[in-house]
């Protein structure tokens, strides 16, 4: 058995079954230079955290993270919580000199993901590594339009649309959940769904946002309180609390090299389950990936003579596809929990070969100036609005392919 890699988990609601998932089959499909082990899994209720350990696979179960954080025993601490507490978490790891993994968005406020940019850079001087929980840039349809963007087969990039579109808060009387609550979730779509298409354009694209003009808008300002609700803030004996995040984003962004994109993230969007789509127009060709079809990408080659020319599906199931040759014969599809074995093997990757994997917390960081800036054109009236400082992180070109 290789040198075991020690795994302390926070969290232990529906990512932490994703990410246990992830940590459990990796080392099943892919020959991973060290053993991930599962050794510990946190939350806040005893009971409930014991029971998961054992249904997930984690070794042993605690509920107070402070201490398990500075073990002897953990080398790594993944970061599944609500993002209200993603940095005291995540810098308290990386003081004890653990790896960590920390989930999307980085954090609730661009200070917050700052502070943790800056100490992961820090830690990154003595071997340690850090990486932000973006896993749709690691389905084999998404990166494999990255290499196609990158090989030059759309050329010139003109023009990207990319939405993030569910529905299970078009109900009114849905209750409120801790994703409804600024103070506890940061935002609202833009950050929880609206993270994922930033990322995921500037991954395929290889190009960053330099600018945005948006609106935020909450469309239901009020929800029913289930007294069974956990992690509520402020809410304790009310039958109905306020909504303090935004329902809806939509806004537009300048993508280094000019080009222009379009984003729209809600949750409101009837009959849309979980479609993060991203369509990427160049002067050669065009492609487009639905996250509804995972397993496809949509190539039109412009290159072609116009009479073949077309939109045509790829099955990206091909052993020559990223990803795939660990998985099953052509054709044998893979689904929304293969994002977490392969985010589970970039780590471990990294980690054994002593790379800062990416996205990084400097990447996180970024997007987390996205969002802040999409917000800030909010407040005024829609009008352009920078983004972030100056980015230190490499700039985006092949220097996504290594993660
Ligand atoms: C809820 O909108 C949610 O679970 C997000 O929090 C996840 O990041 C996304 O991958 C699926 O939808």
């Amino acid at each position: 058995m290789t040198r075991p890699l020690r795994i302390a988990m926070v969290g232990a609601g529906f990512m932490g079954a994703a990410h246990s998932q992830g940590w459990r089959v990796a080392p099943r499909f892919f020959d991973l230079p060290l053993s991930p082990v599962m050794s510990v899994l946190v939350g806040r209720d005893a009971g409930r955290t014991a029971a998961a350990a054992a249904t997930w696979g984690w070794d042993d179960s605690a509920t107070d993270w402070r201490e398990v954080v500075t073990r002897d025993d953990i080398d790594v601490v993944d970061i599944v919580t609500p993002g209200d507490s993603h940095a005291e978490i995540a810098l308290a790891a990386l003081a004890a000199g653990k790896h960590v993994l920390c989930e999307k968005p980085l954090a609730n406020t661009v200070d917050e993901a700052r502070r943790m940019s800056d100490a992961a850079a820090d830690a990154a001087a003595n071997g340690i590594r850090s990486m932000v929980g973006f896993t749709y840039r690691r389905l084999p349809a998404t990166a494999f339009a990255r290499d196609l963007v990158a090989a030059g087969r759309l050329g010139e990039i003109r023009q990207v649309r990319a939405e993030y579109l569910q529905d299970w808060l078009s109900d009114a009387e849905a209750p409120l959940t801790w994703r409804l609550q600024k103070d506890r979730a940061g935002s609202g779509a833009l950050g929880d769904i609206g993270a994922h298409a930033v990322d995921l354009t500037e991954y395929i694209t290889g190009r960053r946002l330099t600018r945005v003009a948006g609106v935020l808008e909450t469309i239901v300002a009020e929800r029913p309180v289930l007294a069974a609700s956990s992690g509520l803030s402020g809410t304790a004996g009310a039958d109905r609390g306020p909504v303090t995040v935004d329902d809806l984003a939509l806004f537009t962004g300048r993508l280094e090299g000019g080009a222009l994109a379009s984003f729209e993230a809600s949750r409101f969007r009837l009959g849309r389950k979980n479609a993060l789509r991203v369509e990427v127009a160049g002067s050669l060709g065009a492609l487009s990936f639905d996250l509804e079809s995972p397993n496809e990408l949509q190539f039109h080659d412009a290159t072609l003579p116009s009479a073949e020319q077309g939109f045509r599906r790829i099955l990206v199931t091909e052993p020559e596809h990223p990803y795939m040759a660990a998985w099953w014969p052509t054709g044998h599809m893979l689904g929304y929990e293969h994002g977490f074995s392969h985010q589970a093997k970039d780590f471990v990757d990294a980690v054994a070969a002593g790379t800062d994997p990416r996205p990084s917390f400097a990447d996180g960081l970024h997007v987390q100036e996205v969002l802040d800036a999409v917000a800030r054109s909010s407040e005024a009236d829609g009008s352009w609005t920078g983004v972030g400082a100056a980015l230190t992180s490499p700039s985006p070109d092949r220097a996504f392919a290594a993660s």
